[in-house]
């Protein structure tokens, strides 16, 4: 078996490992995160369980930490009190991002993680099996049922070699990108193997698989080996170590090959992760804003590397970069070691251990400015400036970018070596254990707002095309996330007026006009994050079906937890057929959505056009009910009426 077949195989509680049916795993480990996990602990509340039944929940604070208001002090403080009532972890504002501080303090290679962040897969470094999903799954699996996913096929990255001076494991995973676009991996596991491996400390294949989130991909994994020992024993966890790696001649559905040392440094360019070019191509680009951090690279070797290239230099006048570390333990050690000295004197502006500027909570760039960022994701308008171009790459590339005010190429100039340390500062006073704390009151702010609920689907579905969108439209086009929506996150009729605002902003208006209707799109529609509010806030509307190409993951399974039908156009021609403003109707919906396909009658041009909707008989039951909370509650009440 390869290393995917085998994590499944040993946490498969349902289901045939064939790939494309639907399987249940055994899920030992939550992650939540403070913009998702408000709506996941809303949810987990409503399932009425008392202590959470993994072996380790936690909840981080790590999103939205800008509080230029009441609203996110109100959500930390239910965040942490639900938590702790319920035997959950929680990872206090101040102690780094979820991605981060997980892979330092709680991966187990071998185990698996479902996270209510799509970069979850970021733990594949470590040799875990971890997914990204909706909070209501997440709230699922904390009340101990499994998660369901589709059996992925299984897609071998080869590495041979070792990498170039200043190339990095961003650049790996940017050329991967390049390879697979972001909708190559939806559906598939991307395992990485080969001599290449080894040249890769952990936190360099967390910057990997992290980012695998961005080829719609189910996960990523790396084996866990020496390195991973080495990683944990200078956690002071060494006894958290299995090896694990696929078996000899194992097979796989797909395979990549990668020679590391024909690698060039990389960056996406706007406004998609798989735009992927030479940095060396891009030497005209002038350069304003340079953000290093982010779950993608905000590690302890990534900002020594930095501050080591800055050391005793001053960014370009035209420049401001920003450095966000990942974690308290990579914030201490730096400011203990100097190297936080270094970055300051050189002119960084040193920000909060968090998300930050990732998601738009704060330094937003100027009108038509371009920001180089570590990051992983450049989508439109993500940044919080609609006309920014955003480039992504690494931390080599950002900080030669940032003292020459051009894109520049990291490869030809001086690479100082970073040592990992044998042993990383480890004090986890920011983190608190449910253990210690007894009668714990759930703290609901006026910002706290009821989760809201679906209705059954009816017979006849109805409704006007209110929007046709193109291909890619990502959860941060159909809901986005900055510093003036963040806040809002626990609050779906407030965010319901800015519901696909970046493609088109009177989409809301429109559909409260019209009492709600159908948004119709490209593929891979809803590609980018976990959150459910892209879900939740359509449901909000009266939307009642999506019909588009294809769909993202993580986005198909919270609409179908939503009770909103995700349709597929059977052929591409009826997606150019059908036109903004027509009337579709959906006649005997019940009947329908249990045969895998649903007919469309186009009211206005008058034909019919077929759609597929597989579901799995779980999923129907969702559908049917108005979604995954209602037939939740109605089965419980059915069983107890037993
Ligand atoms: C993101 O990177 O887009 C986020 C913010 O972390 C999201 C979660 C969210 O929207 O709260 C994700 O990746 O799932
Ligand atoms: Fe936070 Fe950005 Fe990572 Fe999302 S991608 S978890 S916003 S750092």
């Amino acid at each position: 078996m390869n290393l995917t077949q085998k994590l499944i195989a040993s946490h498969l509680v349902e289901g045939k490992m064939i790939a494309g049916e639907e399987i249940a795993i055994r899920i030992d480990r939550t992650l939540t995160q403070d913009s998702t996990g408000t709506m996941a602990y809303l949810q987990f509340e409503a399932l009425g369980v008392d202590k959470v039944k993994t072996l380790c929940s936690v909840a981080y604070i790590d999103h939205n930490t800008i509080q230029s208001g009441f609203e996110n002090a109100d959500d930390h403080a239910y965040i942490q009190s639900v938590a702790l009532k319920h035997g959950i972890f929680v990872s206090k504002p101040g102690n780094g991002i979820c991605h981060q501080v997980n892979l330092e303090r709680f991966a187990v290679p071998g185990q698996t993680l479902a996270g209510s962040d799509s970069h979850t897969p970021t733990a594949g470094g470590m040799g875990m099996l971890a997914i990204g999903a909706g909070g209501l799954d997440v709230a699922l699996a904390m009340g101990g049922a499994p998660l369901r996913i589709v059996m992925p096929k299984v897609v071998k990255v080869g590495l041979t070699g070792a990498l170039k001076p200043n190339v990095t494991a961003k650049d790996i995973i940017l050329e991967v990108l390049r390879v697979m676009t972001v909708k190559g991996g939806v559906g598939k596991v991307i395992e990485y193997t080969g001599d290449g491996v080894k040249t890769l400390s952990v936190p360099n294949r967390a910057t990997i698989t992290n980012m695998g989130a961005e080829l719609g991909a189910t996960t990523s994994v790396f084996p866990s080996d020496e390195n991973t020992l080495a990683f944990l024993k200078a956690q002071g966890r060494e006894k958290d170590f299995t090896p694990l790696c696929a078996d000899k001649g194992a097979e796989y559905d797909e395979e990549i090959s990668i020679d590391l040392s024909s690698l060039v440094p990389l960056a996406a360019c706007p406004h998609s992760p798989d735009n992927v070019k030479k940095v060396s191509e891009l030497s005209s680009v002038k350069v304003d804003q340079v953000c290093v951090g982010s779950c993608t690279n905000s590690s302890y070797r990534d900002l020594m590397k930095v501050a080591a290239i800055l050391k005793g230099k001053t960014v370009a006048p035209s420049v401001s970069l920003t450095v966000s570390p990942g974690s308290k333990q990579v914030f201490t050690m730096l400011a203990r070691n100097g190297a936080l000295a270094d970055m300051i004197a050189a002119g960084a502006r040193v920000l909060e251990c968090a998300c930050g500027p990732c998601i738009g909570m704060g330094q937003s760039p100027k009108t038509d400015a371009v920001s180089v960022r570590t990051f992983n994701r450049n989508f439109y308008a993500r940044s919080g400036t609609k006309s920014a171009s955003v480039y992504l790459v690494s931390p080599e590339t950002a900080v030669y970018t940032a003292l020459n005010g051009y894109l520049t190429d990291p490869s030809r100039l001086p690479c100082p070596e970073v040592k990992t340390p044998d042993r990383f500062e480890v004090n986890d006073n920011l983190i608190l254990d449910p253990k210690d704390f007894d009668d714990v009151e759930v703290v609901r702010g006026p910002n706290i707002k009821p989760f809201p609920l679906g209705k059954p689907l009816s017979d006849e579905v109805k409704g006007e095309v209110l929007i046709k969108a193109e291909d890619n439209i990502t959860t941060d086009h159909i809901m986005p996330s900055n510093a003036k929506l963040l806040p809002y996150r626990s609050n779906i009729p407030y965010l319901a007026d800015y519901c696909l605002a970046p493609t088109d902003p009177d989409f809301a208006k429109r559909a409260k006009e019209k009492g709600g209707g159908i948004i119709v799109a490209g593929s891979n529609y809803g590609q980018g994050s976990s959150r459910e509010h892209a879900a939740l806030v359509p449901l909000y509307l009266g939307i009642k079906a999506v019909i588009a190409k294809s769909f993202a993951r993580i986005h198909r399974d919270n609409l179908i937890n939503s009770g909103i039908l995700p349709l597929e156009f059977e052929s591409d021609a009826d997606y150019d057929r059908l036109k903004a403003g027509d009337v579709l109707q959906i006649c005997e919906a019940r009947e329908q959505v249990t045969s895998g396909y649903v007919t469309v009658r186009n009211v206005t041009q008058g034909y019919d056009f077929r759609t597929l909707l597989p579901l799995s008989a779980r999923q129907t039951r969702y559908v049917l009910a108005g979604g995954a909370l209602n037939s939740l509650k109605t089965s419980n009440k059915e069983k107890r009426n037993d």
